[in-house]
């Protein structure tokens, strides 16, 4: 097992990695930007070495300051959390090199997962449903009028390096084609140095529904169930629940098969998550593979009762998986506490805490780094909190939920606590009824 585990992260998931590395009796170092020395992820570490400015690009993304406290402080294993460099290839492949432990994905696995193509057509290999549209690549906007005419429209164009929904535009008619081919591709140039374009027809209000896996180094996988998570805006989560409340026991079994075969059929080792979208008659298909823990990992640690930051470090030690699978036997549900105002189009809002009360009692965990008094800095992402709460049903989850956010009390800066509020209210949210659309339609009530 490791003897030193360096955390190369920050906020509640650097706390989250140290309690359990501290659990399984695992030496920790905090590595930090000048705007967290007095963030709790250093305090509670065995040992913390500053890595730089706050710019992320010059601390939390600086790949030779993050060796170089690897190095001096005899880490033997780095976990990277998610965000910063959790999926960079070339990080994975310097710690390879380094013989230190990547807690995560191998670089090959990423390059691999991180071009939508390459993933997609890697999963239609395995035999896991796909969006039909081309195959794989578009050459030039000849072709693409074909593949179009052929998937029929609407369909989606996609940038192949996307993420965050950047690259990405609904095609509803022929006319629409060439201004939709160049934005994408003008778009995609600009903010990943790649404009290669696929094709989908568009799943018209789908939902987004990801299955949490795990494999072994032996080639072993399985899967821990699903995470509703089509509550978004501008391509960010702002809840997350399990089970999914469009979910059927039919459908999980078929959904938890797929994302088994297809991280058997990579050879996955470690947590991942293999994301699909679910149209309105439960079909569903491959999105894309998160090659990471994520944010939400807590709701399926609170219905399946397993820790996922103990079970990735067992794997990269090379401890086998006991290769069940999972069916929740509770519902939990997130909201993730952001440092923005709801009231203002989500503006952020960092500054000082002035009062802070946690809530607290039977089913409720809280996820956080902050205290009173606490700074957030305009630095970097603005989530300070994610609150879970986990009952027999999703009624009593929410109940509970509702009950929590009455508790939590922040002075000092805005947040997204009113909006969790009034979501708990909202009655298609309260019949299970929503899509990736939900928050088109969604407009705050005053307070
Ligand atoms: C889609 C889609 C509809 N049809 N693909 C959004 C981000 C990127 N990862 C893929 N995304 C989508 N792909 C087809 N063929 C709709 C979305 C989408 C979406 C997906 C999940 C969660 C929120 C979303 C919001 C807008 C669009």
């Amino acid at each position: 097992m490791f003897k030193k585990i360096l955390i190369a992260n920050r906020g509640e998931i650097a706390l989250r990695i140290i309690r359990t590395c501290k659990e399984m009796g695992i030496k920790t170092v905090a590595v930090y930007s000048t705007a967290d020395a007095e963030s709790l992820h250093v305090r509670f570490a065995d040992e913390a070495v500053c890595i730089g400015p706050p710019p992320s690009s010059e601390s939390y993304l600086k790949v030779s300051n993050i060796m170089a406290a690897a190095e001096i402080t005899n880490a033997d294993a780095i976990h990277p959390g998610y965000g910063f460099l959790s999926e960079n290839s070339k990080f994975s492949k310097i710690c390879v090199e380094h013989g230190i432990k990547f807690i995560g994905a191998s670089p090959e696995m990423i390059d691999r997962m991180g071009d939508k193509a390459s993933a997609k057509a890697t999963m239609k290999e395995a035999g896991v449903p796909c969006v039909p549209g081309s195959d794989g690549i578009i050459e030039n906007f000849e072709s693409c009028e074909k593949i179009a005419n052929e998937t029929g429209y609407p369909v989606m164009l996609k940038a192949t390096a996307g993420g965050g929904g950047k690259g990405m535009r609904a095609v509803w008619k022929k006319e629409e084609l060439k201004k939709a081919w160049n934005d994408a591709r003008q778009e995609a140039l600009a903010s990943f140095s790649n404009d290669a374009m696929y094709m989908e027809k568009l799943i018209e209000e789908p939902r987004h529904i990801e299955i949490q896996i795990v494999g072994d180094a032996y080639g072993k996988a399985c899967h821990l169930s699903e995470r509703d998570c089509s509550i978004q805006r501008r391509h960010q989560k702002l809840t997350e629940e399990t089970p999914s409340p469009f979910m059927t026991n039919p459908l999980r079994k078929k959904m938890g098969e797929a994302a088994v075969k297809a991280a058997e059929y990579i050879q996955y080792e470690g947590a991942g998550t293999i994301e699909f979208l679910v149209d309105k008659h439960r079909n569903f298909y491959f999105m894309e593979m998160n090659t990471r823990i994520q944010v939400e990992h807590p709701i399926t640690e609170q219905v399946i009762d397993f820790d996922l930051i103990q079970e990735q470090i067992l794997v990269a030690a090379g401890v086998p998986i006991s290769g069940k699978n999972y069916t929740p036997k509770l519902h939990s549900i997130e909201c993730r506490i952001n440092a923005e105002d709801p009231y203002n189009n989500f503006r952020p809002s960092p500054g000082r805490i002035t009062t802070l009360h946690s809530p607290g009692g039977h089913g409720v965990r809280l996820d956080t780094h902050v205290y009173a008094d606490y700074i957030i800095p305009p630095y970097y992402d603005s989530m300070i909190a994610k609150l879970i709460t986990t009952a027999q049903t999703r009624e009593e989850a929410i109940n509970k939920m509702k009950r929590a956010l009455d508790e939590f009390v922040i002075e000092g800066i805005k947040t997204t606590i009113p909006f969790h509020r009034q979501l708990m209210d909202h009655p298609d949210y309260l019949a299970g009824n929503y899509t990736t659309k939900f928050m088109e339609d969604f407009v705050m009530e005053d307070e």
